[in-house]
Formats: structure tokens, sequence, C-alpha cells
């Protein structure tokens, strides 16, 4: 029972259909029942007919047989779309609920998770808990009935008889628990495997030009191979041993059948039973070898749809790391963007990245922070959306402590353009307008001329309706960039983030996209991270960071004058700016 806990979560599913469930259930009853006596009438039919009996007779018999045939297939159809709708219906419910929830994690469980584990769940485990609930519930209760209906009128028929003939079919029992374990366990190991092969073959396809530049191609297709060997040896393991029991089955039935004809016939020679209650005898031990052998199965459907379910609820009971909490005000419905940064410090499980930070920054004004790669200056931005929370410190916006404004607020009211840009696999007018779907077509060409891509588009075939492959192949770094740029100023934010939005893009570009920037929208906060001093050099407060610590701060006269770090990195790339000049 212990294994099948898991199960125990669709609960509130099986509630929500369970009119589905209850109907079903009258079908499987009333359908099995009307197969299980359809060797009576066979029986009645073969005992009237030695006996002598009138045509008139045997065509009534073949019409009740035939009448009782069609009203059990009907009974099954019925059966199969109440019971089976049910389980397409919860494997929907279940699919939505398993992506709402995806949704509302955070970033670092996408760091903790892979990609192809997460499909898996959705394209593997969903549908194994489906399937078993829809074909594995009905051949349970199916095979239920007939065993008892049939068993019960075999002992009525002849006790004898019933019990010698069942002792091979025992056994095949037997044979099926003892082979159960092995095959849930070979079962787990090929589950996992595939989702490793998933993995590997998503990330080969997301990371195809890092394999083809760094000519991989050979090495992945052996590492590909190698796991999908692993993955076919398992498999066929599972078909050797399939095949040795379904063919130890097979003999013992037939050693059921054999027992059956010699003592049955043995009986019948002797007036012991009626030839109609041997034939009738025959078909059902017949039907009892289905339910032996779907046993098995049904255990193992049960037993993986179980495995499958535990996966799924390990991820479904992960809660969001970052949600809105008690301390949230829910009547803060607006910010302006007056941001206070006090002590804040940020780390990634035990890894320091951030300490001391402490800033403040008014309505309108930019702020820009330059260092070193690695010093924490997306850390910094992140805690503004709240894509990560901060360990210590506080961070106020507006004055109020940034977890008591409800997420939505929050973040409906930053722009926010990460460092890597993602573009879907849509128009570039629907990636700008992402989020904004009711957003007016001007109101794209005026984002798309503030961040200059307005030109570019024009030269392309569908222009605003040009399609971007997946991750924008079809635009170079520095485009995707300012359409991502785009995408965030169309929200018209209070807050605008751009975490080195412009590094693939010219300084001549970037100049003019700043430009336009500082002049569009007098109330919004810019902050701004940058490796080029020239993008910097406008700002109100300039933060230089480094290992994790402000180690310089001001505005760009006053740290030219301080002659550190910030006047430093200025004199090299006026340096270097002046080489390639020449
Ligand atoms: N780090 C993590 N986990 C993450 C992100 C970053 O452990 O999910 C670490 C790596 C690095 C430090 O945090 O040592 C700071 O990273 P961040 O991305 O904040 O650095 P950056 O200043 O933005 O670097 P770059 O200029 O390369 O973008
Ligand atoms: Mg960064």
């Amino acid at each position: 029972m212990k294994t099948f806990r898991p199960l125990f979560r669709l609960k509130k599913y099986f509630i929500r259909y369970k009119r589905d469930i209850f109907w079903g259930i009258i079908l499987v009853i009333f359908s099995n029942v009307l197969y299980s006596i359809l060797p009576k009438i066979l029986q009645y039919t073969i005992d009237q007919m030695e006996n002598g009996i009138p045509i008139e007779k045997i065509v009534l018999f073949a019409a009740l047989f035939v009448t009782v045939t069609v009203i059990h297939s009907g009974l099954r159809f019925f059966m199969r779309q109440k019971l089976i709708g049910m389980a397409r219906k919860i494997e929907y419910q279940l699919r939505n609920d398993y992506f709402h929830h995806l949704q509302q994690m955070s970033l670092n469980f996408f760091t903790k998770h892979r990609t192809g584990d997460l499909m898996a769940l959705a394209t593997n485990d969903i549908p194994s808990v489906s399937m078993t609930i829809g074909r594995g519930l009905m051949f349970l209760l199916s095979n239920i009935i007939v065993f008892i209906v049939v068993l019960t009128l075999m002992m009525r028929t002849n006790l004898a008889l019933t019990l010698i003939s069942l002792i091979p079919f025992s056994l095949a029992f037997l044979v099926v628990l003892k082979s159960m374990k092995f095959f849930i366990r070979t079962f787990e190991r090929i589950q996992s495997q595939f989702a490793d092969l998933s993995s590997k073959a998503q990330e080969n396809i997301s990371g195809v030009r890092v394999i083809k530049a760094y000519v991989q191609e050979e090495n992945e297709i052996e590492s590909f191979r190698q796991l999908n060997r692993k993955y076919l040896h398992e498999n066929l393991k599972l078909a050797l041993a399939r095949g040795v029991v379904w063919s130890s089955m097979d003999v013992l039935f037939g050693l059921s059948f054999v027992i059956l004809i010699w003592l049955g016939g043995l009986a019948v020679i002797r007036d012991q039973i009626t030839l109609g209650e041997f034939v009738a005898f025959t078909v059902w031990l017949g039907m009892l070898s289905w339910p032996v052998i779907s046993f098995g199965w049904i255990i193992n459907l049960v037993q993986r749809a179980s495995a499958s379910m535990t996966r799924i609820n390990r991820v479904m009971d992960i809660e969001p790391e970052i949600q809105d909490t008690e301390s949230c005000d829910q009547s803060i419905c607006h910010i302006s963007g007056h941001i206070q940064f006090i002590n804040v410090a940020v780390a990634y499980e035990d890894l320091m990245v951030l300490e001391n930070i402490s800033f403040e920054i008014a309505i309108g004004k930019t702020l820009a922070i330059i260092g070193p790669t690695g010093s924490g200056k997306t850390s910094l931005i992140r805690l503004i959306p709240r894509l990560i929370d901060a360990k210590a410190g506080q961070i106020l916006i507006d004055g109020h402590d940034i977890r008591s404004i409800p997420l939505q607020v929050l973040r409906r009211h930053i722009g926010f353009v990460p460092q890597e840009t993602f573009l879907f696999s849509e128009t570039i007018a629907e990636n700008i307008s992402f989020g904004e779907n009711d957003a007016k077509f001007e109101e794209i060409g005026r984002v798309a001329r503030l961040s200059t891509i307005h030109e570019d588009l024009l030269t392309f075939p569908d222009q605003y309706q040009t399609l971007i492959g997946e991750r924008g192949v079809n635009l170079s770094g520095g485009q995707k960039q300012r359409a991502a740029i785009s995408r965030a100023l169309l929200r018209q934010p209070n807050i605008l983030i751009l975490d080195d939005a412009l590094s693939a893009v010219d300084t001549y570009t970037e100049e003019k996209i700043l430009n336009s920037l500082r002049v569009q929208n007098p109330n919004q906060t810019k902050i701004i991270i940058s490796h080029r001093i020239s993008s910097v050099k406008h700002a109100d407060l300039i933060l230089f960071l480094k290992n994790g610590a402000v180690v310089e701060r001001g505005n760009h006269r006053t740290l030219m004058a301080e002659k550190g770090l910030y006047a430093e990195l200025y004199q090299q790339q006026r340096l270097e700016q002046a080489l390639d000049e020449l």
C-alpha cells in the first residue's frame, strides 16, 4: 500500500470527476457480468441439442447469444468512453496544474532542475499516470468481476474439476508475482535512462552552436550513442524476461486445458457433467487466463504510475521561493522608483556574492554599476524585481520594504533587460509586445525607434512581422539586444534595468540609444550595468563593484578625481579606443 501512496494525491481529481467514475464502475459491472454468463447460454444450447431440440429453439438461443453479445459490446463502449475520458480529463488538469506550478517557480529552481527532466515529467510521467487511472482502473475492475463471477459459475458447475484445472493457473499467478519485482526495477531504470537521454538530446539541440564551433559533433554522437545503447540494453533485457514469462504462462495455461480435457472428458463420458457444461467450462477457463496474465501488467502499471506520481509530487511540492507573504501590503498598487539598499547581502547556496551594499537612488535618476566580470552586478539588480531575495539587509522601494510590495505590482513597474536576451519563436512585433498584448502598433514603432532597431527592421522582408527562429537565430546579437530593450520600454516602466544590454552594440549606436533613453521619460529611474565607461559616465551615481563589494562610488567627475580603479579603467578604455581609431 505504501508504494501506492503517491497516487492518493489524485484524490482531488477523482472527486472532481466522481460522476464519470460512478457511471464507469456501473458499466464495468454490467458489461463484465454479461460477458461472464455468455458460456452459460452456450451450455444450455448444447445440452438442449443433445436432447433433440426443435430448430426454432436453436434460432432463439442464437438470437439470445447475439443480443447479449451486442449489449455487452455496447456497455463496453460506454465504459471505455467514461473511464478513459475521465483519465484524459485528469491528465489535462494535471498538465495544466504542472505548467502553472512551473510558472510560479523562481530562478533558483530552474538552475537546480534539468530542462530535460522537467520536460520528461510532462511528456512521460503525466501520460503514464493518466494511462493507469484510465486503462489500469478499467482492467483491474473488469478482471475482479470476471474472476469472481466466472469462478462462482465454474465452482457451482463442478467444484472438483474447477480446483484441479486451476492448479497450473495458480502456478502461473506465482510466476507473475515473482517476476513483477524484476519488471518494476528494470522499468524504473529504463525510465531514468530515458530522462538522461532526453536531457542529453535537449542540451545538444540548444547548445548546437557551441558543439559545432568546438567540432564536438563526433564526441556528442558517441556519448549519445552510449546512453542510447544502455537504454537499448535494458529494454532488451526487459523484452527477454517478458518473453520467458509469457512462454511459461502459455505452457501452464496449456497444462490447465490438458487437465480439463482429460478429467472433464472422463466426467462427460461417465455422465457426471453434461457436454454443455464441459464446453462452458472450457470457455470459462479461457476467460480466466486474461485476468491472471494482466494482473502482473496492471500492478506494473500502477507501480510505474506511482513512481511517476512521486516524481510529479516532488516537483509540485516545491514551494515557490519567492512569493507574496503575509507581510505583503495589498494596498500598494503603484511604485514610482525610489530605490534604497541598506547593507544588502546576496548568497547563492553557501557562496557569498555580495556584502554590505548600500545606496539610494531618487525617482528619475540613473544608477550605473560597473566592475569586473563576476563581481556581482547581475546579482545586485536581480534583487529589484525579486528574481532572487537578499540574504541580509533591506531593500526599500518608495520607502516600502520590497517584500511588502505585491510581486505583481513590483514586476509590472519594472522593465528588465537581462544579460542574455531571449526571444520567442514569434514575430518581432509579438516579441516586443510580449506581456502587453493589446499594445498599439504605433507604440511598438515608437519603442523600436527609441532602441534604434526600427531601421534594421525596415530592411527585413516582413519588417515587424518577421518571424524569429528559436532563440532568435535570424537576428544579430545587437539586434536581439535592441529588440529586448524595446520590449522593456513598451511597458513604460518606472524602473528600467539594462544588464549589459548594449554589450553587442557599437559605441556609436549605444550612445544614441542612451541619449534617447535619457530624454524619453524624466520620471523613469534607470539602472545601467556596463563594462564600458562611455555608457555609464552620464549616470547620477556610479557604483564600482569588485568581489561583491562597492569599492568606489560617485559620479564620473568625482570618480575621475579619486584616481582609483574607475579612473584607471577609463584611461585604459580611452587608450584602447584611440588604438582602434588608428
Ligand atoms: N553566481 C551563482 N549562481 C548564479 C549566478 C551567479 O553562484 O545563479 C555566482 C557566480 C559569480 C557571482 O555569483 O561568482 C557573481 O555573478 P554575477 O552574475 O552577479 O556577476 P556579474 O558581475 O554580473 O558578472 P558579468 O560581468 O560577467 O555579467
Ligand atoms: Mg552579469
